[in-house]
């Protein structure tokens, strides 16, 4: 019963050591977004309770996709033995089982349509701390031979009855001590950890260079193409193969055309170790920039910006409309209604049809400036409600591209505004 209690099942990515700022602690699940066949997507392991055993796993869709199949492959590292299963993303989570083997680094493979996605991640078990086998152990010594004492002294042989009392009296005081002194011992290793990061790596390791690139080289209006980002550690020369699930991505990427008509916040797919790739259209021919916020593990949180253009369709078909995430005509409101430079300013938006959490938040606000050297964002922190709100320092006056986003039952809404910000008249 203790030992029952006592396990506990982690998931993390891999080589994410425990103690890491950014990974997740006993019990929670691991949540990685995707965008992949053109929806945006949550692949969520549960944690286990014991190893070999079954990793519940859902994928969740976050868009009218529901019923889209989903093929889930699990292979371990170390052993390379490969489980797969297959599903169906839907708003509601549906838990389909694959069974592990063992703890350590694991694999999963994320197919729909025809794109692929390899999540690297550790099954993690905990182990029982040592104390609590002393503890007990020492109160079960303790208890044995008090009994013993008893007995003994009963039948009137008083010299082996205080050898057991004194015994019975050493049990109990192991059994304090480690109650008193367990606290401040480290605790164990969880079963399939990495080994403690050496001390010279304490420092931590240098961000992320990257290369970003469209496949094709020249991607044309209304025709569907991938933007690539290659990602090396300059110190190594390698590529980098560390990024730490933050706000349940590997990655966030938005893309937005220079005049800010066009948005999308994409969660690219690794389709290999230090290559990050998402599949996107553009409507309209025109220079486009890419704003990428991931993390290394001990490393930090980095912003990526890169740019790109998309050139006229060469059949004069070009497709026009709004943005296919956009679907809110809420205004959002500013305070104060012309906010100036240096003070926060809030904003505020009414959202009737409900909130459900997206990318572990109720809500995002994405701002840019005009020519894309400045992006921001941050988060609605709240529980769920009516409305989300944001605080907002901008750094420069001038006019600013603003999104605000979040997740209803069944799809992603964004709403667009701008807001021009002055200069404080400060003296
Ligand atoms: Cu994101």
């Amino acid at each position: 019963m203790i030992r029952a209690l006592c396990l506990a099942a982690v998931l993390v990515l891999a080589s994410a050591a425990p103690a890491a700022a950014h990974t997740v602690t006993a019990g929670a699940d691991l949540r990685i977004a995707q965008t992949i066949a053109g929806a945006e997507l949550t692949v969520v392991i549960k944690g286990t309770t014991r190893v070999p055993g079954p990793l519940r796993m859902a994928v969740i869709a976050y868009q009218p996709v529901s019923g889209l199949p989903v093929a889930l492959e699990i292979r371990s590292a170390e052993d390379g033995r490969t489980v797969t299963g297959a599903t169906q993303a839907t708003a509601n989570p549906r838990y389909v089982q694959l069974q592990v083997e063992r703890t350590g680094p694991h694999e999963l493979k994320l197919s729909a349509g025809d794109e692929s996605s390899v999540i690297p991640f550790r099954v993690l078990v905990e182990r029982e701390p040592a104390g609590e086998l002393l503890i007990y152990g020492g109160l079960l010594v303790a208890a044995v031979l008090l009994v013993g004492g008893l007995l003994t002294g009963a039948t009137a042989r008083p010299g082996r009855a205080m050898a057991l009392a004194a015994g019975a009296a050493a049990g109990m005081t192991v059994a304090a001590m480690v109650i008193v002194f367990e606290p401040r011992l480290p605790a164990p290793t969880p079963d399939g950890a990495l080994p403690a990061p050496p001390a010279s790596t304490a420092r931590g390791r240098p961000y992320a260079q990257a290369r970003v690139t469209t496949v094709p080289a020249r991607p044309e209006a209304g025709k569907e193409f991938t933007l690539r980002m290659d990602l090396t550690d300059g110190s190594t020369g390698r590529p980098v193969d560390d990024l730490t699930a933050h706000h349940e991505a590997l990655a966030h990427v938005v893309v937005t055309s220079e005049d800010g008509r066009y948005f999308r916040h994409l969660h690219p797919l690794r389709t290999r170790p230090g290559r990050l790739e998402v599949r996107l259209s553009a409507d309209r021919p025109g220079r486009y920039l890419a704003h990428a916020e991931l993390e290394r593990e001990e490393s930090g949180g980095q912003l990526l910006t890169a740019g790109f253009t998309v050139g006229a369709s060469a059949d004069t078909s070009e497709k026009t409309g709004a943005s296919r995430e956009t679907g809110a005509s809420a205004t959002p409101r500013l305070r104060p209604a012309a906010p100036v430079t240096g003070r926060p300013a809030t904003v505020e938006l009414h959202t009737p049809t409900g909130v459900r959490p997206w990318l572990g938040m109720s809500g995002h606000l994405l701002i840019r400036d005009q020519d894309g050297d400045f992006f921001g964002h941050v988060h609605e922190m709240g529980a769920p409600g009516s409305r989300v709100r944001f605080t907002f320092s901008f750094p420069e006056p001038g006019r600013y591209l603003a999104w605000i986003q979040y997740a209803t039952a069944d799809r992603i809404v964004t709403v667009p505004f701008t807001v021009n910000v002055t200069a404080s008249e400060t003296p």
